[in-house]
């Protein structure tokens, strides 16, 4: 079965998504497209030589009987009205970080999906695919450092769009760690503090600190550190190193270009986006999607649980900006909806 797909926003990520449906990925077919922008979901069909409809809206998508799995990849704070609306059709949902900007909204979504048969949404928490991470946690796993004391990382872009507000540095790009180590470290989180060294000159946007220091505990008493730091010029990386009670893991540079040794210099040129930097992580986490979306299958990767509780440590961190103090998180048990690794329809 070819998988007939909707994507809901056609910008940076939509557009990427879209690629990798049409170009790199088996099974998928996009047959529908939408934004707010009428001109780039249109570009998007030009652009790809797509034989997709342009729909004026995501709720003129939704109607669609033909299509079988959507893309939810408008705006972040769009996502959760968008998502609540699919849940009331019959179609999987893949939708982009964060599943809602807000932990009421996430909370809406995890209460209107386990209302449903099984699970239908996977979040695209796409660091949990990256070969170098899934083989740090699996080195993690085998005990080879014992127990996991401390975790020191960092999350660098070298500018963001003139619409990143200060929240977004906790909703938009922290997210992504946050999802990550709680996977990473098999552990809760009990509390998060965000702290501002002193800020850079290279900031345009109005409200917005950077960098921003957060720090998260675990139940386990993990101390974790996360640089995010999005005006830094030089490139984009992440960086992630865990100390353990007898030896450390470190996630190595990522390589993609020659070292270059000249003229007295060694240099490696470096990626400036995640477009590339997680490349092998979007391919892996959309085709794995698909591939349950044809068995007619709930997806098995991050579930709107996964994106609840980040939402919550989150919202825990829009606080901790207001006066960088910490906060406490105190998430609820999983459910047992959630606790299924998949269901499948009767
Ligand atoms: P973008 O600003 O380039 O594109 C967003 C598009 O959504 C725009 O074309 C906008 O017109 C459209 N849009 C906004 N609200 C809409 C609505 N209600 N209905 C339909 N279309 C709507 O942003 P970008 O970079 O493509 O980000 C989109 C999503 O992808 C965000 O949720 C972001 O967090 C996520 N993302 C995830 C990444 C990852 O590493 N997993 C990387 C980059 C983005
Ligand atoms: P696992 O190590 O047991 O399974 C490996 C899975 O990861 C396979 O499906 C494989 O396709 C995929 N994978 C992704 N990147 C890979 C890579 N680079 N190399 C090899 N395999 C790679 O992990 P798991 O614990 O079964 O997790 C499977 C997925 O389900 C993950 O995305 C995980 O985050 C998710 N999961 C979610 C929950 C939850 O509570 N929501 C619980 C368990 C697992
Ligand atoms: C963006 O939306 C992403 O998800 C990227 O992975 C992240 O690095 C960036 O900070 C976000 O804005």
């Amino acid at each position: 079965m070819v998988v007939k797909v909707g994507v809901i926003g056609t910008g940076a990520m939509g557009r990427a998504h879209i690629d990798r449906l049409t170009n790199v990925l088996t099974g998928a077919k996009v047959v529908a497209v939408t934004d707010i922008n009428q001109e780039a979901a249109k570009a998007a069909v030009r652009d790809f030589k797509l034989d997709a409809k342009v729909y004026p809206d995501d709720t003129s998508l939704l109607q669609d009987p033909d299509i079988d799995a959507v893309f939810v990849v408008s705006f972040g704070g769009a996502h959760e009205a968008t998502v609540l609306k699919a849940l009331d059709t019959d179609k999987f949902i893949f939708t982009e970080k964060p599943l809602a900007t807000t932990l009421e909204g996430a909370k809406r979504i995890v209460d209107k999906e386990m209302g449903k048969p099984r699970k239908v949404i996977q979040v695209g928490f796409m660091r949990r695919y990256d070969e170098g991470i899934h083989a740090l946690k699996t080195q993690l796993d085998s005990g080879i450092i014992g127990a996991p004391l401390v975790v020191r990382a960092s999350h660098i872009n070298p500018d963001v769009a003139a619409n990143y507000s200060n929240e977004m540095a906790i909703t938009d790009t922290l997210i992504h760690e946050i999802d990550e180590m709680h996977w990473l470290l098999d552990d809760d989180y009990a509390s998060i503090q965000i702290t501002y060294p002193r800020q850079s000159s290279k900031v345009n946007n109005e409200g917005l600190r950077d960098p921003q220091l957060a720090t998260l505990t675990t139940k386990k008493g993990v101390v974790i550190q996360v640089l995010v730091h999005v005006t830094a010029q030089y490139g984009y990386e992440v960086k992630l190193e865990v100390v353990g009670e007898t030896g450390e893991l470190k996630l190595p540079d990522y390589g993609f270009a020659p070292i270059v040794r000249t003229q007295a210099t060694q240099q490696t040129a470096m990626e400036t986006s995640w477009v590339k930097r997680f490349l092998q992580a979007y391919n892996t986490e959309v085709q794995e999607f698909i591939n349950q979306v044809a068995k007619n299958q709930s997806p098995i990767g991050p579930s709107a649980w996964d994106g609840y509780i980040a939402a919550v440590t989150a919202e825990a961190g829009i606080r901790s900006q207001k006066d960088q103090e910490p906060v406490l998180i105190n998430v609820a048990t999983t459910p047992a909806f959630y606790q299924k690794k998949q269901a499948v329809k009767a």
